[in-house]
């Protein structure tokens, strides 16, 4: 892993705050894996929309703002994540959490896709987090509650790359 891709992951987490990682090995070319991480592919999101971009489903930029709404069944409503970093070419999103009814203040994650020894059709994608640990919570509780989030996406964008990669293999 490239030295300046890896430094990404690493946070500094503050007073009150914890931090994590999880890691997905997909069995998939890492342009079908970063072609979804670059969409939605989310668990838990009910609805989208970005607040200051064009609205025409266009290309998405560094600095804008989406307001998810979140299923039922979560401690959330809602949340506003802005886009920090897409990068293309290092395969490096970066968003931040800067709004919504949730108990995840200053949530931000970083998720970087790689790809491995393994051969063509195999890729590693690590997100990483760090957020402010909410209060009445420990540290180790939080890291569980987000890593079984983080975890859940990260299953949901590898059944989605796997079925992309089988259903036109030569595509990525
Ligand atoms: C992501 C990661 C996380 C999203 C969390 C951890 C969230 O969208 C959900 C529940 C919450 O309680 C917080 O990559 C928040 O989306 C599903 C609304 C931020």
């Amino acid at each position: 892993v490239p030295a300046e891709v890896a430094r990404h992951h690493e946070h500094a987490a503050g007073v009150g705050q914890c931090c994590s990682a999880v890691v997905q090995a997909i069995a998939a070319p890492v342009d079908a894996v970063w072609s979804v991480v670059a969409e939605a592919y989310k668990h838990f999101i009910r609805s989208c929309r970005l607040l200051d971009g064009d609205g025409d489903g266009g290309a998405v930029a560094v600095g804008s703002v989406r307001e998810v709404r979140v299923v039922s069944g979560l401690p959330a409503t809602s949340s506003r994540e802005r886009l920090e970093i897409l990068d293309d070419e290092r395969r490096v999103l970066s968003f931040r959490v800067v709004g919504g009814e949730h108990r995840l203040s200053n949530y931000r994650s970083v998720t970087t896709v790689h790809e491995t020894a393994a051969g063509a059709a195999a890729a590693v994608v690590v997100e990483s987090y760090v957020v402010d640990v909410p209060h009445g919570n420990t540290a180790d509780e939080t890291r569980m509650f987000v890593d079984t989030i983080v975890r859940c996406n990260l299953q949901s964008l590898a059944r989605t790359a796997e079925q992309l990669a089988l259903a036109a293999p030569r595509a990525a």
